[in-house]
């Protein structure tokens, strides 16, 4: 088989997703840890939205983690990454998508690009109400979901499977904007983070993304080999900063 590349840089929760997916199929990965919006040209080419993560594997191409992940499940042999029921299927996948929209829009959009990502490279302000807003009155009814789905052992349904490494990775990244979840609140869901974060591939790769929130990112690649990561031959990244067609404002 062709070596696979995964193009993304670590600290996006996408990324993340689809490298846990890869550890827990055992797919053997390069990393180009590009930010989405430092992609170069070619990058435009290999992702229309100029987003991350997108998987290389020679002339195959493929952008979005939902898609990424669904192809891994049906060309990796190994344990399925999703419920073997129909029902508990289905509802992990409910779980995949409500991370991927509402919970980013929050956790990402919101709170971690407002605060971290826009003021650094786009050089904005903060905007302080819509922050206030998306932390006070956005995400609580986020987390009084999550708690409703979260059980108090184990994982979202059991066995661990990518509900719960879509569902957790965002945390990190509010996390770093001190946006945290309060466990006399929201215990089985404090509880279950934790779990995810011990037990499961997320747990290194988290460390991964916390160690590169704090590093500049021309020194990203230096780094991965303390991660077990081989940084790959090519990169999609250097280009100057820009908006894609679906960056916030
Ligand atoms: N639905 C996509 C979302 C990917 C995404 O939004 N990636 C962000 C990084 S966390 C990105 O590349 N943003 C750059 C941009 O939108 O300009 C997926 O699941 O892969």
């Amino acid at each position: 088989m062709e070596p696979v590349t995964i193009v993304g840089n670590p600290v996006s929760p996408y990324v993340r997703k689809v490298l846990a997916a890869c550890a827990l199929k055992g797919v053997e990965v390069q990393l180009d840890p590009i930010v989405g919006l430092m992609g170069n040209d070619d990058f435009g080419r290999i992702s229309p939205l100029r987003r991350i993560p997108v998987w290389v594997e020679g002339e195959v191409t493929l952008c979005d983690s939902s898609v990424i992940v669904q192809y891994i499940e049906e060309t990796r042999p190994g344990p399925s990454l999703w419920p073997a029921d129909p029902v508990e299927r289905a509802k992990a996948r409910w779980l995949e998508e409500f991370a991927d929209t509402r919970l980013f829009d929050v956790l990402g959009w919101r709170l971690f690009f407002e605060i971290a990502v826009k003021p650094r490279f786009f050089g904005s302000e903060i905007d302080q109400a819509k922050v206030e807003h998306a932390r006070d009155v956005e995400l609580p009814v986020i987390l009084d979901y999550l708690e409703g789905v979260t059980p108090e052992s184990g994982f979202l349904f059991g066995d661990l499977s990518m509900a719960d490494l879509s569902v957790a990775p965002a945390f990190v990244n509010a996390g770093a904007v001190q946006v945290n979840v309060d466990p006399t609140r929201w215990p089985k869901l404090a509880a279950w983070l934790e779990r995810v974060e011990a037990e499961t591939p997320l747990g290194p790769l988290n460390k991964l993304a916390r160690a590169l929130m704090r590093t500049p990112a021309h020194a990203h690649r230096d780094r991965l080999p303390e991660f077990g990561f081989v940084a790959a031959s090519r990169s999609w990244g250097g280009g100057e900063v820009r908006r894609g067609p679906m960056t916030p404002q």
